[in-house]
């Protein structure tokens, strides 16, 4: 299969998962896609929305939404989510869409204001980086650790590892949301995600 992404971004978290159940795939670079030029045409090619991560798989099918790969791997994968059925099942699967609905967006909107608030640039930047940190306080409020569900690391797991690079910060991860912070860490730690990490430049404390 081919993922095209942009190194850390969103496909990183695909990448984290991919490499931790030892799915192949080929990374297609399309630094720049979110302005006009080649890599915005060669992803608009595959994902009208022009959203990384894009997942082209080898029967020629499209997957995107992170969710919907991280649920589309866990049906071929046991380790990525709890026992279908379970109490954790559920809960994985209510933080899961809860991510993608919620914390997602503040970034769609917030990371790119002139197209939605032409007028009110700053004023949605901060109103969408306020609500994020409210988000991440609820979700710390949620980790079991050490991983988030606990003692197994899930796809939970891949996204906090690739997030706390990003807005708020990491240093404001280490100190409002410990729990989260920790889970991510470990998580990079996984040996086999060491590839994947050097590649995203995704680094250990
Ligand atoms: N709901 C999507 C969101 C993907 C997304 O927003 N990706 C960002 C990069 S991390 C992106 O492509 N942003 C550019 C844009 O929205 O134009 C998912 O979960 O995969």
């Amino acid at each position: 299969m081919k993922l095209y992404g942009v190194p850390a971004w969103g496909s990183a978290i695909v990448e984290t998962m991919l490499a931790l159940v030892g799915e192949a795939y080929d990374f297609v670079d399309v630094e720049g896609f979110d302005h006009p030029g080649a890599a915005q045409d060669r992803l608009a090619a595959v994902n009208p929305l022009r959203q990384v991560p894009t997942l082209v798989l080898d029967d020629g099918d499209v997957l995107t939404e992170t969710a919907a790969i991280a649920l589309w791997l866990a049906d071929r994968h046991a380790r990525l989510a709890p026992p279908p059925g379970s109490a954790e099942h559920r809960r994985f699967l209510r933080l899961l869409i809860w991510i993608v609905a919620n914390v997602y967006p503040t970034f769609t909107y917030g990371d790119y204001p002139e197209r939605w608030a032409p007028s009110a640039q700053h004023e949605l930047t901060d109103t969408t980086n306020a609500h994020r940190e409210r988000l991440y306080r609820w979700l710390e409020a949620q980790v079991v650790g050490p991983y988030v569900l606990g003692e197994q690391a899930s796809a939970l797991d891949c996204y906090a590892a690739v997030m706390i690079d990003w807005g708020p910060g990491r240093e404001w991860f280490a100190e409002n949301t410990p729990r989260l912070f920790a889970a991510a860490e470990l998580m990079r730690r996984d040996p086999k995600l060491a590839a994947v990490m050097a590649r995203n430049e995704l680094t250990i404390n």
